[in-house]
C-alpha cells in the first residue's frame, strides 16, 4: 500500500497552543519508518499551509479563528481528494478542526468512486456543535456537524460538494457530551457508542458490528482518531483530556480489526499536543497503533473477514 503522510499544522480550532507541533512529533516518533517495516511504500507530502487570512465575524462572538478554518479546510479537502487518487492518506494533525476538510474531501473520492463512504470516529467528544451552539467557539468542536451537512455552517464554511449520510457515521469511546449537541445528534441517525457501550459489550462488538455494514456496502471507511479517545494514562498529550477513556488494548484490538477488515482507505491523527506530551509518549503511541491499523501484528493468525 502507499501511504501519503500529509502535514497539518493546524491549532486554532482548539483552545490551548500546540497542536501545530503534531505533525513533526509524529514524524520524529517515527511513523515513516514504521510504515515501511510492515512493507508499506510511504512519500511524505510535507505540511500543508494558508496564506495569512483577514478577521471573519459570525453572529455567535464566541467563535474565534474562523476565517483561519475556513481557509483550512478548503485547502486539506482538495489534498484529500488529489491525494487520495492512488494511496490512502494520513492526515498528520493539527488539532479535529482539520476533519471537516480530511472528511469532506474523501467524501467527495468514495463519490467519483461511486462508493458509500463511511466514517469511523474515536473520540471522547461527539464533535457535534453547529456555529450557533458551541459555547467554547474553539471550530474543533465542530466538524462532525460540518460534514453531515447541518445547518448554519453555509456561507461561512465551504459548501459541500458531497455530504456523509449521518447513518454511515459510528463513534466509539464518547464521554463528554455538551447539551447542545447531545440534543442535536439524538436527531440524527448517527451511531453513538459511548463508554458505557463499550463496557456492556467490548469494543470488539461494537466495531465488528459497524465493519459488516461497511463491508456489506463495499464502502470506503475514514477513520478519525482524536488522541482524548485514548485515557489520559496513556495518552497525556491533548488539551481536552478526559478521563476514563480507551485502554492500551481496546485501542490497539480497534486497530487491529481495522486492519484484519481491509476497509480503511484514510486516517486522522489529531489532537497530538507535543507541548503536553511526556518524552514523547503519546507521539509514540499514536505511531504505534497506527502500525496495527496498517498490519503489525504479534502472531499471524487466519484474516478476519466481515
Ligand atoms: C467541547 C470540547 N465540546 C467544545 N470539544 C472537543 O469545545 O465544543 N474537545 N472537541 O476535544
Ligand atoms: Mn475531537
Ligand atoms: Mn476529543
Ligand atoms: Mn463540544
Amino acid at each position: 500500500m502507499l501511504c501519503k503522510l500529509i502535514g497539518i499544522p493546524l491549532q486554532s480550532g482548539a483552545s490551548q497552543l500546540g497542536c501545530e507541533m503534531g505533525p513533526s512529533a509524529l514524524r520524529t516518533a517515527g511513523l515513516r519508518q514504521a510504515l515501511m517495516d510492515l512493507g508499506h511504500q510511504v512519500s511524505d507530502c510535507g505540511n500543508l499551509a494558508i496564506p495569512e487570512q483577514t478577521h471573519r465575524d459570525h453572529p455567535n462572538e464566541k467563535i474565534h479563528d474562523l476565517a483561519e478554518i475556513v481557509a483550512w479546510t478548503e485547502v486539506i479537502a482538495e489534498a484529500a481528494y488529489r491525494e487520495s487518487r492512488d494511496a490512502m492518506p494520513i492526515f498528520l494533525g493539527g488539532d479535529h478542526a482539520l476533519s471537516a476538510g480530511s472528511v469532506s474531501g474523501m467524501a467527495r473520492r468514495a463519490a467519483e468512486e461511486g462508493r458509500p463512504f463511511f466514517v469511523l470516529w474515536l473520540d471522547a467528544h461527539t464533535d457535534f456543535h453547529t456555529l450557533e451552539t458551541t459555547n467554547s467557539g474553539n471550530l474543533h468542536g465542530v466538524p462532525v456537524a460540518y460534514f453531515t451537512g447541518q445547518p448554519g455552517f453555509e456561507p461561512y464554511f465551504p459548501k459541500l460538494e458531497q455530504k456523509v449520510d449521518a447513518a454511515n457515521v459510528c463513534m466509539i469511546g464518547i464521554r463528554s457530551v455538551d447539551t447542545a449537541e447531545r440534543r442535536a445528534i439524538q436527531q440524527t441517525d448517527v451511531l453513538v457508542h459511548d463508554m458505557r457501550a463499550i463496557d456492556e459489550n467490548g469494543v470488539a462488538f461494537l466495531l465488528r458490528e459497524f465493519l459488516k455494514r461497511v463491508s456489506a456496502a463495499h464502502g470506503m471507511l475514514h477513520v478519525s482518531l482524536d488522541v482524548d479517545f485514548l485515557d489520559p494514562s496513556i495518552g497525556p498529550a491533548v488539551g481536552t483530556t478526559v478521563p476514563g477513556g480507551a485502554t492500551f488494548r481496546e485501542a490497539h484490538l480497534l486497530m487491529e480489526m481495522l486492519h484484519d477488515s481491509e476497509l480503511v482507505t484514510s486516517l486522522d491523527l489529531v489532537e497530538l499536543n507535543p507541548f503536553l506530551d511526556e518524552r514523547g509518549r503519546t507521539a509514540t503511541m499514536l505511531v504505534d497503533l497506527t502500525a496495527s491499523l496498517m498490519g503489525r501484528k504479534v502472531l499471524d493468525r487466519p484474516t478476519q473477514r466481515y
